[in-house]
């Protein structure tokens, strides 16, 4: 009886490890993936520490192991007292020189990377023209919500990081509210956004995110925050040069005014004019930061709701709807703070889902 529950029990640690496990490896969210350079340096410090502590587990353990056996009673009898080594030189120096090599194989490449990893220099390099040669990404992250501005490109966008691959990624981090932290496992990080200083790092994307599962690499807040940290998610999608200057140019290119083409999403946009939403939310890439809301210029081209929920028009509604219910404590107001007390009606909310899906920079 016993045997057998200690059987289950067993069983049900390795299931509930394997399911954990599971989530290990997949090329859009898992440091073990690693997307470019940084993410393959600070996999490689990991292995590395890694190593280094299971060869001291496994000599400390083989060690043990021969003494328990070796000196077991029944082998060497009641009495038997080993040998008593006190003072020994050569013993001595050994388990003091070991770890000096152990911890200097671990910290000089660790302090290597630490430094190159660092380095920014590059964000400030200036073409002939004066344009800066790198791309530089202004992170504010804010309850619950992040916001990207390119301040070379004059764009801004929310929720979903758009960069170019094969060259250096530079980021200044800042905090809106509070200490949030700044981590694209795949990629690299993560880095804390703090309210008093800005903190600065570089990533590299080796190819686009297309061929990822979602289409996009996760992000996420990696530093407890509120109610609703687990859900502060962003995406990341990655382009080609080409492709990413396209994106620029679309960006830099829409409008405020643009006016939809069906007759729902006009009356979705009349609202969202009407009802405030415009004073929080942008819907032109081009343009600063300072808004009390993600910009939604992008919104149609973004793969999730609230940077966590899926893309449906059902959620959309839902969120617009009730957002607090989705994310609690987040600052976006209940519809009944800005429409007289009221909640929208179905056929609203549709027209705004469907402006708002509208809303797209990519072709
Ligand atoms: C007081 C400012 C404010 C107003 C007014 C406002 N919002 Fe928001 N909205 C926010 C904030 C802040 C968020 C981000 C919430 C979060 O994720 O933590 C948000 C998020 C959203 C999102 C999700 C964004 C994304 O990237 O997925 C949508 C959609 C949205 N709002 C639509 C609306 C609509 C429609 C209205 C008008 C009916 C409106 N908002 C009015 C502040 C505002
Ligand atoms: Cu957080």
């Amino acid at each position: 009886m016993i045997k057998g529950i200690k059987k289950w029990r067993l069983f049900s640690l390795v299931t509930a490890l394997m399911v954990f496990l599971s989530g290990c490896g997949e090329e859009h969210l898992s440091t073990l993936t690693p997307a470019g350079q940084v993410g393959r340096d600070q996999l490689n410090l990991m292995v590395l520490s890694t190593g280094i502590m299971v060869l001291v587990i496994i000599v400390v353990l083989v060690v043990y192991l021969l003494t328990i056996i070796k000196f077991r009673r029944s082998k060497v009898g009641e009495d038997v007292i080993p040998k008593q080594v006190e003072g020994n030189h050569t013993l001595e120096l050994i388990w003091t020189i070991i770890p000096i090599i152990l911890l200097l194989i671990l910290a000089v490449p660790t302090v290597i990377a630490t430094y190159n990893l660092a380095d920014v220099s590059g964000m400030d390099k200036k073409d002939a023209k004066g344009n800066a040669t790198a791309v530089t990404v202004n992170v504010k992250a804010n309850l619950y919500w992040w916001e990207f501005e390119y301040p070379d490109l004059g764009i801004i966008t929310a929720q979903e990081l758009v960069v170019p691959t094969k060259e250096k990624v530079y980021f200044n981090l800042k905090a809106a509210d509070v200490k949030h932290s700044f981590w694209i496992p795949a990629a690299g990080g993560k880095l804390d956004t703090n309210v008093e200083n800005i903190n600065k790092f570089y990533l590299e994307f080796d190819k686009p995110s297309a061929g990822l599962e979602d289409g996009v690499f996760y992000g996420k807040c990696a530093e407890l925050c509120g109610p609703s940290h687990a859900l502060m998610d962003f995406k990341v999608k990655s382009l080609d040069r080409d492709d990413f200057d396209k994106w620029v140019a679309n960006m830099q290119a829409s409008k405020e005014a643009e006016t939809p083409e069906t007759d729902l999403a006009q009356q979705g946009q009349e609202l969202f004019t009407n009802k405030t939403c415009i004073g929080c939310h942008a819907v032109s890439g081009a343009g600063t930061t300072g808004a009390r809301g993600p910009s939604l210029a992008t919104f149609g081209d973004r793969n999730r709701v609230a940077g966590f929920m899926e893309k449906t028009d059902e959620n959309v509604k839902a969120w617009i709807n009730d957002p607090e219910a989705h994310k609690p404590g987040n600052t976006m107001p209940q519809p009944e703070d800005i429409n007289s007390g009221k909640k929208f009606t179905d056929q609203e909310l549709t027209a705004l889902t469907e402006y708002l899906m509208g809303l797209s920079v990519e072709e």
